[in-house]
């Protein structure tokens, strides 16, 4: 459905410019780095970013981002003044792993940003979550808030996103690769966690009390969960990554089993039946599922009025299948789905709605502003 000017005749219009030599945007229309797609236009504010992972507002006007390298940068979005925030914990890049997540919280005493990472020590890699008070463009009194268990030597599915909600912070950490940790309750991997925003343990979490279990886990058996956000009615949502097929939207319930690797609709990258078929009893149906894999990252909820047709919404990046996938939010659960900027080659890695109601995606090297003056 995209309508994007296609390459052939950006080459005429611009003859000698290299707009297509292969960069990791498709300009359209002026020329300026825009992504165009019907009435919908996706609007550069920062085209040189590298390897942009997270972002979240400080306010309306002031945005951190993350890059997967380990720096976390402080954006004006009026001057498009870009400011390496100081005094941010050491973060890994190790294969998928890296600084991923930012999530700002407003406090009294200021902001607080929250950020997820690679952390290494002797045993190998694993999934940290610290939080600092934001004082201008640095951090201040870091403190370390949870670390998954066990350090495991792959370079694969450390998850994660972050989010708040009342006093529960909420963390995905994947499989790291190994895909029977999923059902391990003895392991962080492949579980989302809830932990209070300074690290305790809530005691009302399901699996508190067992010597079996960790007691951060609220729900298991994920793959790669690299998206979540909080629905309108108030329950936590996921969007993880399948192997071949199979990338998942699940509604969290706390406790539950959401079943990888025993059951999956995807298939062995080789080809292949994983486990035991697509249904168990005792383990948790996705709200949607997509065959092929679209390699989802990144989710909101939208409700607002900006774009036409799009209130009540779940938004989700995807990476492989390079695009912005919209789902319908009906009374009856999801409805159609849609896919947008499908042509633009972008690997849509990040989502937010900012405190004025706009979607602002991280995809490829760029940050964007979604508008409807296509
Ligand atoms: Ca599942």
């Amino acid at each position: 459905m995209s309508r994007l000017i296609s390459c052939v005749s950006l080459l005429i219009l611009f003859a000698g410019l290299g707009a297509c030599s292969g960069a990791d945007t498709v300009e359209a229309g002026a020329n300026d780095g825009s992504v165009v797609d019907g009435d919908l236009r996706l609007e550069p504010l920062q085209l040189d970013l590298e390897s942009p992972w997270g972002m979240d507002f400080v306010d309306e006007q002031h945005l951190l981002i993350t890059q997967q390298g380990g720096s976390l940068l402080h954006l004006a979005l009026a001057s498009g003044e870009l400011t390496e925030v100081a005094g941010v914990p050491e973060a890994t890049e190790h294969g998928q792993g890296g600084l991923l997540d930012v999530l700002v919280e407003h406090s009294e005493g200021g902001p607080v940003v929250y950020l997820s990472y690679t952390h290494a020590d002797d045993e190998g890699y694993t999934t940290r979550v610290a939080r600092g008070r934001l004082n201008g463009a640095a951090l201040e009194d870091v403190e370390v808030l949870f670390t998954a268990m066990p350090y495991y030597d792959t370079k694969y599915h450390f998850g994660s996103r972050l989010l708040i909600i009342d006093d529960y912070l909420f963390i995905t950490v994947g499989d790291r690769g190994n895909r029977d940790f999923a059902q391990d309750l003895s392991r962080h991997n492949g579980s989302v966690m809830r932990i209070y925003k300074d690290g305790r343990v809530p005691g009302d979490n399901p699996f508190v009390g067992r010597d079996d279990a960790r007691p951060e886990i609220w729900t298991y058996g994920h793959r790669n969960p690299q998206g979540m956000a909080r629905h309108p009615d108030g329950s936590v949502w996921v969007n993880e990554h399948g192997p071949r097929g199979g990338d998942e939207l699940n509604r969290l319930v706390a406790g539950t089993n959401y079943g990888w690797p025993i059951i999956t609709y995807g298939e062995e990258y080789r080809g292949g039946k994983i486990g035991e078929g697509t249904a168990k009893p005792g383990m948790a149906q996705p709200e949607k599922y997509y065959v092929p894999s679209i390699a989802t990252s990144g989710m909101a909820f939208y409700r607002g009025d900006v774009y036409p047709g799009w209130s009540d919404s779940v938004l989700s990046g995807a990476l492989a299948l390079t695009h912005l996938n919209r789902v319908e939010l009906t009374d009856k659960g999801l409805g159609k789905e849609h896919r947008y900027f499908d042509d633009s080659q972008l690997r849509f890695r990040d989502i937010h709605v900012s405190p004025d109601g706009q979607v602002y995606v991280l995809a490829g090297s760029g940050l964007y502003r979604l508008t409807t003056e296509g």
